[in-house]
Order: C-alpha cells, then sequence, then structure tokens
C-alpha cells in the first residue's frame, strides 16, 4: 500500500494571492465563489428536491437523486453545528495534505502533484475498491480560503468569518489511469464561526466558539457501479465522515491556541 505523505508541514496563507499566473487560476476561483454561494442556499426538506437521508444530533444530511448516463451522483448537503472550534481550524484539516490521513479512510493512496501556490494543490488519489465495482482514482485541485477574500463585487452576503474549502476535479494534469475508473468530483467545506463575547472583558476561549459546517458534494463514479450499492455506501458512509472528521479536528486542536 502506498502512503505518500507530504514532507513540509504547509500552512495556508489565511489571504490569497492577488494575482496567480496559473492557467488554471480563473477556474479555480470562479468555482470557489459558485461554490460558496451554491453551500449557503437553504436547504429544506422536500424543496427544491432535497430529502433529509440521515441526522444525528446537530448533523442532517439531504441528497438531490439524479442519475446521468445511468449513473448515480446524486448531489448531497450537510450541515453541522459543532462546539470549540473554529471554521479557520475544520479548512486547514480538510486541506492539509499532511493530516488528511488522520480522519480519511476511504484512501488507498495520495500525492500532491503540484503546489499551484500556498492555498492551492493539486492532488491524486486513489481510493479503496468497493466490490463489485472497479477501484476509483481521482484528480483534482484543493483551493482555501477566507471568504472575505473575494473580491467585493461577488460579495452579496455578510462573509466576513467563513472559510472555504473547494474540491474540483481537472483534466489539466496527465495522470495515468492504471487499473482505476477515474471519478469526476465537486466537494466544498464551507465553515462560519460565530464568537459568543466572553463575559468580563475576558479572553476569548473554546467555550466561546460555535462553528456551523456546511459539506456539499457531487460525485460522478465515472464508470458502471451499482445504484443500490453506491446509495448504500454514501447513506452509510457521509455521517460517519462528518461525525469522524469533527470530532478528529476538536481533538487535534483542544490544547492549541485559537486559531482565527
Ligand atoms: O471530501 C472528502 N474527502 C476529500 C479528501 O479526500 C475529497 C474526496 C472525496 C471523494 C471521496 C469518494 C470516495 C469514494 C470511493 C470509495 C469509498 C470507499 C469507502 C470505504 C469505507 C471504509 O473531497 C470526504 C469524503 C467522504 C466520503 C464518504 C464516502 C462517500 C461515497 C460516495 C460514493 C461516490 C461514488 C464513487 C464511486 C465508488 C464506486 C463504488
Amino acid at each position: 500500500q502506498l502512503k505518500l505523505r507530504a514532507k513540509e508541514n504547509r500552512q495556508p496563507s489565511s489571504s490569497i494571492p492577488l494575482k496567480c499566473d496559473h492557467p488554471l487560476w480563473c477556474e479555480i476561483d470562479k468555482i470557489t465563489i459558485d461554490q460558496l454561494y451554491y453551500a449557503r442556499l437553504e436547504v429544506g426538506e422536500g424543496e427544491g428536491g432535497w430529502q433529509l437521508f440521515a441526522e444525528e444530533g446537530e448533523m442532517r444530511l439531504y441528497k438531490r437523486e439524479l442519475e446521468i448516463d445511468g449513473l448515480v451522483c446524486d448531489p448531497l448537503k450537510a450541515v453541522h453545528t459543532v462546539k470549540g472550534i473554529t471554521g479557520h481550524e475544520v479548512c486547514y484539516h480538510f486541506f492539509s495534505p499532511d493530516v488528511r490521513w488522520e480522519w480519511e479512510n476511504t484512501l488507498e493512496s495520495m500525492r500532491v502533484i503540484e503546489e499551484i501556490n500556498e492555498n492551492t494543490l493539486i492532488f491524486h488519489q486513489i481510493h479503496k475498491r468497493v466490490w463489485p465495482a472497479a477501484q476509483r482514482d481521482a484528480v483534482f485541485w484543493s483551493h482555501i480560503r477566507r471568504a472575505s477574500d473575494i473580491p467585493k463585487e461577488n460579495q452579496n452576503q455578510n462573509l466576513h468569518d467563513i472559510w472555504i474549502v473547494c474540491n474540483n476535479s481537472t483534466d489539466a494534469v496527465d495522470v495515468p489511469l492504471g487499473r482505476c475508473v477515474r471519478m469526476k468530483m465537486t466537494v466544498s467545506l464551507t465553515c462560519e464561526t460565530y464568537i459568543e463575547p466572553p463575559a468580563n472583558g475576558c479572553e476569548i476561549n473554546r467555550d466561546n466558539l460555535t462553528c456551523k459546517i456546511i459539506y456539499c458534494s457531487t460525485i460522478n463514479p465515472g464508470g458502471w457501479a451499482p445504484a443500490s450499492v453506491l446509495r448504500a455506501l454514501y447513506k452509510r458512509e457521509y455521517p460517519k465522515f462528518l461525525k469522524r472528521f469533527t470530532e478528529y479536528v476538536i481533538d487535534a486542536q483542544e490544547k492549541k491556541p485559537i486559531m482565527f
């Protein structure tokens, strides 16, 4: 089993570069802004075809049934609220290749194939095989930013304390297929931090923090996979992922200074 870990401890900047010459930059910027807008649209059961399929504590997961060329590509939207961590911390752990093995249990291998800038990486991931389908891989850029870095003309809401990570498949890099079928995905994790002002001018501590998390995902399996297997798989795995990931971030940050 191949596990390639990033060597340095990368720390993405809290402000994105004003200018980037990379050919994918326009696409990255546009898709991230679109995903932020999409994530913040409220979903209600029955509205716009969204159906609640799992619920546990503060966590709610909705799906919209969608098939493309006979393949299940159901968009998912999950909302969760956790205490004691900031949106910056949640997004940092979702983005950073240094900690991905700590929480991501669908991986067989993960490799950073290009660093576009300190906020943007291109990954190649091979995922665990799910019987009876062929094994899947994905090539995608991953971009992290504080939403207040979005240019003023695209800010139609109050975005002061929001972070987003957007992962989106790309064909721009040539990675041979090997034995895998390549899936296509658009995934975003949007986090908003609420701070309850501490009494008597005390310093903010972790008890004052609440983080609202919105996770959106649309995955096209890219080739044959039985619909019943796929729907049963995601119904079980998305709630497990959200629970495991948020608990991991709470534990990882518990004793550390708050990353606002
Ligand atoms: O967003 C997540 N992770 C990011 C960083 O890795 C990134 C990756 C997203 C793709 C994840 C899809 C993996 C599916 C492949 C097989 C799963 C094996 C499961 C084994 C469990 C022990 O954005 C967090 C992702 C959390 C994913 C939960 C599983 C969702 C399944 C969705 C099905 C999608 C169809 C893919 C085709 C699979 C063929 C049967």
